[in-house]
């Protein structure tokens, strides 16, 4: 029921501004809310609910903004079409800061700053940033409300494009909000502006934004700022911010592992159940690989996550994964009916926003690889009229969706989404797979000795850059668990987390770890693995590798498949690309020791000494191969 603004005048003791929505009663809320309110000079206070006139309201705002527009009904119900600046396109790592008060806290692979340096900075940036805007107070939970300890956010933030894509990622609203009350719980204050005020005479624009951008993170105290940006990992606070870098550090105080990692169920033909995190870099298959289709017969597969997992180790000594999101935020190029046909039903059922995609005539999405054929007439991802041929009748120079835009999409309408979904306990892990995007060297599988191997394998992982991050695409880079733009905290001592994990658990209790790629090419750069719903013979070989049914080579990169134990039946796949792909290449290997010798040093003195022991039985191994 919503409280008049002369009843919430009494309860925002400070501010004597226009209020919306059901005034919070948790003391720690009210008082930040004033405090933020004071600072950011707002029009106007709307504190969300969640509801769908409150979701109607949004884009209502949007779409009279210029910000979004409504999808034909028909084709997307109760979608949008929203176009970014044409520079606010991805996350901005280098804009990215962990301000923990200890500098060596923060590491060697993000950036540092003093947290009163930072606040000292960044309260002059929001000082009236949000003249002329309405301040969204977001009470979110990631995980669920129910779960054994919910982990709940507040995000204030002046971008209804936020508020609404909010409440598709994250449980959000009344519920937490309550949840909050009614044990006066602490939660994550979230703080995020666009960066652009409306001061006299200054003309808002579709998608304000500021050229210049900080995402910061203050780990000791549990808090985010973030300015200047509107898209995705920058400014839904509950996602990247939270999830990943401020949940990296309560995990590791609390004894648990927040990780970039997707969760799969997999129940093979004679009925056997088992579970699977998988961690490859952005825009690198997480997505597709959480809705996989197996093309192995007999087979199932059911989605639990696509982009984070919170591991945490059970009473019975296992570790259990729940996903903290409630939606995907997916890479739209490259999803198709061949591909991800999951993911085309998930967002067919509408709900969803679409960010610097295409437009069609008839108010409908599209991108690259959604159809074999574009259509004819586009708008593309920056207004502009397109088509299949580019000014000079050949093919256009630049894509119709920008190969970072998303779609946005809540992950109860993926029709193969798992039960267990719906349970705070998750699911125990069987598995746990690293990956990452190498046209080389990297086997298509292999798994590890142990636990502290595996720790070794992703802290040692590497993937071609994409665009899923401002900067160059395309560039290798050492992407420890795809965590390296994620880590909270030093990246040494995150690997230390991990070792003590496995240490606090038995062997046979532990997932087996494995490693994959499944972007390796032949010399004229053609990928060697079909990929997508093929993946599942890979699967299948880890559960068989779980169960003890299948036996494995030694190789300095890990353990492999037997030619013969890999099931390709049914697949064109000439033996030679089949050995190319799964195989050891010492060549290759020469090449890469090096790169990870020199990874690790630039880690510094407080890497464990198991990274090194590893590191010695690799060249040991390569000598003996
Ligand atoms: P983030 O949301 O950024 O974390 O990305 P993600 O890891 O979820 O990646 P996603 O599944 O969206 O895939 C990114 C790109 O990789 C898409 O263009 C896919 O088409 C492509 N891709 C995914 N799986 C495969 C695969 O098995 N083989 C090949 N060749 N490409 C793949
Ligand atoms: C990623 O980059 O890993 C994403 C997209 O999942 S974003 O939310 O923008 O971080
Ligand atoms: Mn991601």
């Amino acid at each position: 029921e919503g409280v008049e603004v002369t009843d919430a005048k009494l309860t925002h003791v400070r501010t004597d501004l226009p209020v919306s929505g059901r005034v919070p009663t948790h003391p720690g809320i009210l008082a930040w809310v004033d405090e933020v309110a004071a600072l950011t000079r707002p029009e106007a206070i709307h504190h969300c609910d969640g509801s769908d006139e409150e979701w109607d309201h949004l884009v209502d705002v949007l779409v009279a903004a210029g910000t979004a527009v409504r999808l034909n009904p028909e084709r997307k119900p109760n979608s949008l079409y929203v176009r970014t600046d044409p520079d606010d396109v991805a996350r901005v790592e280098d804009r990215t800061f962990i301000c923990s008060v200890a500098e060596d806290d923060c590491g060697p692979t993000n950036n540092w700053m003093a947290p009163a340096q930072m606040k000292a900075i960044l309260r002059d940036r929001f000082d009236g940033c949000m003249r002329g805007r309405t301040m969204y107070v977001v009470p979110f939970c990631m995980g669920h409300v129910e779960a054994a300890d919910p982990k709940f956010g507040v995000e204030i933030t002046d971008s209804p494009y936020v508020a609404l894509s909010m409440r598709i990622m994250t449980r959000m609203g009344a519920e937490p909000l309550e949840a909050m009350e009614a044990s006066r719980a602490a939660f994550v204050p979230a703080l995020h502006s666009v960066g652009m005020p409306l001061t006299e005479g200054v003309v808002d624009v579709p998608w304000p934004c500021n050229d210049e951008k900080y995402i910061a993170h203050f780990p000791d105290e549990r808090a985010i700022w973030s300015f200047g940006s509107g898209y995705g990992g920058n400014s839904l606070l509950g996602k990247k911010c939270y999830a990943l870098r401020i949940a990296s550090v309560m995990a590791r105080d609390e004894g648990w592992l927040a990780e970039h990692m997707l969760i799969l169920r997999l129940t093979s033909p004679k009925g056997r159940v088992f579970h699977v995190c998988a961690a490859f870099p952005s825009a690198c298959g997480k997505t597709n690989l959480a809705m996989i289709n197996p093309t192995i017969p007999g087979w199932k597969a059911e989605t639990l996550g696509d982009d984070i997992a919170w591991l945490r180790p059970g009473d019975d000594g296992r570790l259990w994964a729940v996903n903290p999101e409630s939606g995907l935020f997916g890479v739209a190029p490259g999803t198709g009916e061949t591909t991800n046909p999951n993911a085309m039903r998930a967002v067919e059922a509408g709900n969803s926003v679409f960010t610097n995609v295409a437009l069609t005539p008839d108010g409908d999405v599209w991108w690259e690889g959604m159809t074999d054929v574009a259509p004819e007439r586009l708008t593309d991802w920056k207004g502009r009229a397109w088509t299949p041929r580019g000014p000079d009748g050949g093919r256009p120079s630049e894509k119709a969706a920008h190969p970072n835009s998303r779609f946005c999409t809540p992950i109860t309408q993926v029709p193969i989404l798992a039960a267990a979904y719906d349970d705070p306990r998750g699911v125990p892990i069987d598995a746990i797979i690293f990956g990452g995007r190498r046209e080389n060297t990297i086997p298509l599988v292999a798994q590890s000795r142990s636990w502290a191997h595996g720790v070794f394998m992703g802290a040692t992982c590497s993937s071609e850059t994409t665009a899923a991050s401002t900067g160059s695409v395309g560039v290798l880079r050492r992407d420890p668990m795809a965590m390296l733009p994620f880590i909270g905290y030093h990246v040494a001592d995150y690997l230390q987390h991990w070792l003590d994990v496995g240490n606090a658990t038995t062997a046979d209790k532990l997932p087996k770890i494995f490693y994959v790629n499944w972007f390796r090419r032949d010399g004229d750069g053609r990928f060697l693995w079909p990929g997508f719903g093929e993946n599942s013979r890979v699967l299948k070989w880890i559960a068989e590798r779980i169960d003890g049914r299948v036996g494995a080579v030694d190789s300095p990169a890990g353990q492999l498949p037997l030619p013969e134990d890999l099931d390709v039946s049914g697949l064109d796949l000439p033996a030679t690309d089949l050995e190319a792909v799964i195989g050891y290449s010492p060549s290759e290997w020469a090449d890469e020791l090096p790169r990870v010798r020199r990874w690790l040093r630039s880690l510094g003195s407080r890497l464990p000494t198991e990274m090194h022991d590893e590191l010695w039985l690799l060249a040991e191994a390569m000598v003996r191969e």
